[in-house]
């Protein structure tokens, strides 16, 4: 069982209103400006707002929503909660020497996730020494030396684990792979592996490009834009000024999600004279209040509506050319989805047939649809075969590879997209490691890695042993927290590259190392001078970012220094890598991932122009690399979530004011919820089925086959207008409800949005 953290053990304060029916406008520009100024001053905030997202300035640190061409950018080209993420990184506040003398690591463990964050930006390398309960300074030499030492003391070199999160530049992530790698294992777990990795594998298999294939331009020139599992309005703001523009241009928008999202219902645009009065936009000109996981039943249901129209009006509904010249497996698909069952795909949605012939009908008017989608679909058990159906639905209309049209995840991480660019990935291809061994004369290994669900596995059976995080809170954002934070406590070291305090630096190793770091709002200089990073964005634009901060202690290193640090001491000369020259000037390498990463040639010169330049994409040119050369139809298994009665299903997810594991404010202004995140929405009529009311307080307990019992504790409950039948809480306080086992089929994500719950009434 899992207590809550010290400074949520009261419910005091939090109060519940209604719903919102918008998203923006003036209240987010008010709270944007009011959350910055509470953690810096009045000149810091100035200059990272000025900056944001402008052509020469930095890219914001929060989604990976691309921004429009250079000459086309508004001046304030930033969301309120871009503006919370970079002044969270900019803040004056510091955690010096001193704080860790006054807090012990056991106290620090149980404060919340919250407290942790707000104490302010790390400053200098800490230790925890075997048997200590307190960090220590301990200066870089030693601290990278110690970490080389455990490196170099294990019997294999699969016993290290390398985690990253999707904040780390491009050019920090390709030193880190090609570490990890020269020192001899493919272990690099990331945040993708809980995040997009359905997407990935579904759209590597049938499109043979695991990324999405639209441009903004496509997005406002759609006639369609189907908006499945994700929210916008609070995890990707400037998203809603896309949609703006789409219905402006005489497009139409269809929301799928189980709750009545704001940002999905009206926007007001705070960029736009008119956006700050007024009644806004419409966004959503239908939506399809969908019960959890079912969108693989929708869409097969909407697929085979669309082969019955064909039947009735041969040669209207499908483009057949396309099919013919572009695609195989059509045959065997549409003979799949004809043994459909209207029942099964009824139970399995929650939504009327007549809803499902209503989309049809939308689908049927437009030559030009896009799909949209985020973690509502990833993080569910049959999440692949999800997205695979997407790609069937938009097969059947030729609606890849043409303008205005296919398939868009939207990325969650500024950079998540480029680092996988980068090479981190467990399973890289071939032929990308093989570009390395050209370049670097080494040959990397062969063997696969562990991805995040399996690394944790590795840790707690004793085979992984020691474990650095570059960015990324690892202990919270994985599944099981409490068997996550067993298999860290065995590591013989646990290190973390860091910009702020977070609880994976309280789940220690026998030894523990937490080494600051800049953020990308922070100057870089090196001896070659001031340095600039790159990021790629969710719709393959990679341009570059530059800090305008002085850094708030004068001992902090960029994530460059301290990769190539580490991997001076750890590796010596062996493989002959040019670690110091890297150090000292990020062209350098940028000059390699020019030659090992295809798209990447002229690197420099490219990403010299103001806005980047975007990669291409393949299937926007008819290419596709599947074994086949033609994008892929496929049969998806008939699946649906199901909760035994008097259970509900729940999804864990995000606050408006959290940037992941980190919640910046008690508040989810949007969906009514003040001064608390210990609550679970629960649709009226489950209330009343479980004898329960509005303000009870509840434990949530876990119902899985290992028979361990997973029990989030003292929840209040909120009566929400969900789909029936399916919960939500917040992510990270409800990871402890999510099995370790519980995954997606062939992507192994997290299913943290499909688990089976019960209520119980608190004991006091
Ligand atoms: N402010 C802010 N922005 C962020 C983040 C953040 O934490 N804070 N995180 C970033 C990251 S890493 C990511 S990956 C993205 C995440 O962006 P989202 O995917 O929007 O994030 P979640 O809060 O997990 O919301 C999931 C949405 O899917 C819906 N949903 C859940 N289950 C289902 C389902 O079975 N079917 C359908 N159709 N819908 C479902 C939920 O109701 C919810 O609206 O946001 C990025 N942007
Ligand atoms: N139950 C549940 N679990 C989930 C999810 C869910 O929806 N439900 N979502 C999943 C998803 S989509 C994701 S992406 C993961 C997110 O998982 P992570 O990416 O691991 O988590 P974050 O909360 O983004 O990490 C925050 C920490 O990153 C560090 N940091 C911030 N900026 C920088 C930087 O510039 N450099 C360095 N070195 N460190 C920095 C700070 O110390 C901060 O405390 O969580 C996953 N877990
Ligand atoms: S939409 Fe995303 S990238 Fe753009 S300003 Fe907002 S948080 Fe930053
Ligand atoms: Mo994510």
């Amino acid at each position: 069982m899992q207590k809550p953290p010290i400074e949520e053990q009261t419910e005091e304060g939090l109060t519940v209103t209604p719903p919102k029916s918008w998203a923006a406008g003036v209240p987010a520009v008010r709270h944007a400006l009011a959350y910055s100024l509470e953690q810096t001053s009045v000149r810091r905030t100035a200059l990272t707002l000025l900056n944001l997202n402008q052509a020469a300035g930095m890219d914001c640190p929060g989604c990976a929503w691309p921004e429009p061409g250079p000459d086309q950018r508004h001046r304030n080209e930033y969301c309120e909660n871009g503006a919370k993420h970079i002044n969270d990184e900019a803040t004056s506040r510091r955690i010096t020497a001193d704080f860790f003398r006054q807090h012990s690591v056991s106290e620090l463990g149980r404060r919340s996730d919250h407290w942790l964050n707000q104490q302010g930006r790390l400053t200098e390398p800490m230790v925890k020494r075997p048997g200590s309960d307190h960090y220590e300074p301990i200066s870089w030499h030693d601290a990278l030396g110690l970490l080389a030492e455990e490196l170099g003391r294990l019997d294999s070199p699969d016993e290290a684990l390398f985690y990253t999160s999707g904040r780390v530049s491009n050019e920090a992530a390709f030193l880190l792979q090609l570490f990890a790698r020269a020192f001899g294992t493919n272990n690099l777990p990331d945040c993708s592996n809980m995040c997009h990795e359905s997407s990935g594998a579904a759209l590597n298999e049938t499109l043979g490009i695991g990324k999405g294939s639209v441009s903004l331009q496509d997005i406002h020139h759609a006639d369609l834009v189907l908006v499945v599992g994700q929210n916008p309005g609070s995890n990707h703001p400037r998203m809603l000024s896309a949609l703006e523009e789409t219905k402006r241009n005489g497009g139409r928008i269809v929301a799928v999600n189980p709750l009545p999202e704001a940002g999905l219902l009206r926007f007001k645009n705070p960029q736009k004279p008119g956006g700050l009065i007024g009644r806004g936009t419409r966004i959503a000109d239908q939506f399809l209040q969908i019960r959890l996981g079912g969108d693989l039943a929708l869409f097969q249901a909407l697929n085979l509506l669309l082969l019955e129209a064909e039947e009735a009006a041969p040669g209207t509904v499908l483009d057949h050319d396309f099919i013919e010249t572009s695609t195989s497996g059509f045959t065997e698909f549409a003979e799949h989805v004809r043994s459909l069952s209207w029942q099964d795909v009824l139970t399995s949605t929650g939504l009327s047939r007549a809803e499902t012939e209503e989309l049809r009908d939308r689908v049927l008017a437009s030559d030009r649809i896009i799909v949209c989608w985020a973690m509502g679909l990833t993080q569910q058990k049959h999440g692949v075969a999800t997205i695979r159906e997407i790609v069937n639905f938009l097969l059947l209309r030729g609606n890849i590879g043409k303008a205005g049209a296919g398939v868009c995840p939207v990325r969650g991480h500024s950079n998540v997209q480029g680092d996988r660019t980068m090479g981190i990935w467990e399973r890289m291809p071939q032929v990308f490691l093989d570009a390395l061994e050209r370049e670097f004369a080494f040959t990397p290994p062969a063997k696969h890695g562990w991805d995040t669900v399996q690394s944790i596995k590795a840790m707690l059976e004793g085979r992984a042993k020691v474990f650095l995080g570059v960015a990324g809170n690892f202990a919270r954002a994985t599944p099981d927290s409490q068997v996550t934070e067993k298999a860290m406590r065995q590591c013989r070291l646990t290190a973390h590259v860091s910009t702020k305090l977070n609880r994976s630096h309280t789940v220690c190793g026998e030894t523990a190392l937490i080494l600051p770091t800049l953020g990308r709002s922070d100057r870089d200089i090196q001896v070659g001078g001031e340095q600039f990073v790159t990021v790629e964005d969710s719709m393959s634009t990679v341009h570059a970012s530059r800090g305008r901060l002085e850094p708030t202690s004068g001992k902090l290193l960029s994530e460059v220094a301290i990769l190539c640090r580490l991997a001076r001491r750890t590796l010596g000369e062996s493989p002959p890598i040019p670690w110091e020259q890297f150090e000292e000037d990020y062209g350098t390498i940028r000059d390699r991932i020019a030659r090992v990463v295809p798209g990447f040639e002229d690197f420099n010169a490219r990403v010299a122009t103001p806005g980047g330049f975007r990669l291409p994409n393949p299937v926007n040119d008819g290419v596709f690399h599947t074994p086949t050369g033609k994008a892929l139809f496929t049969r998806n298994r008939f699946e649906m979530l199901h909760a035994p009665e008097g259970h509900l299903l729940l999804q864990t997810l995000r606050s408006h004011d959290q940037w992941n594991t980190i919640p910046y404010a008690m508040d989810d202004r949007y969906r009514g919820i003040h001064g608390g995140r210990r609550i679970v929405l629960v649709n009226p009529l489950d209330l009343d089925a479980l004898g329960l009311s509005a303000g009870d307080q509840v434990d949530l307990v876990g119902v899985w086959h290992d028979g361990l019992e997973r029990r989030a504790e003292r929840l209040r409950v909120v009566s929400y207008p969900t789909a029936r039948g399916c919960a939500a809480a917040y992510y990270p306080e409800t990871n402890v409800l999510v099995p370790l086992d519980s995954v997606a089929d062939t992507s192994n994500t997290p299913t943290s949005k499909g688990i089976v719950v019960r209520l119980e009434r608190s004991v006091r």
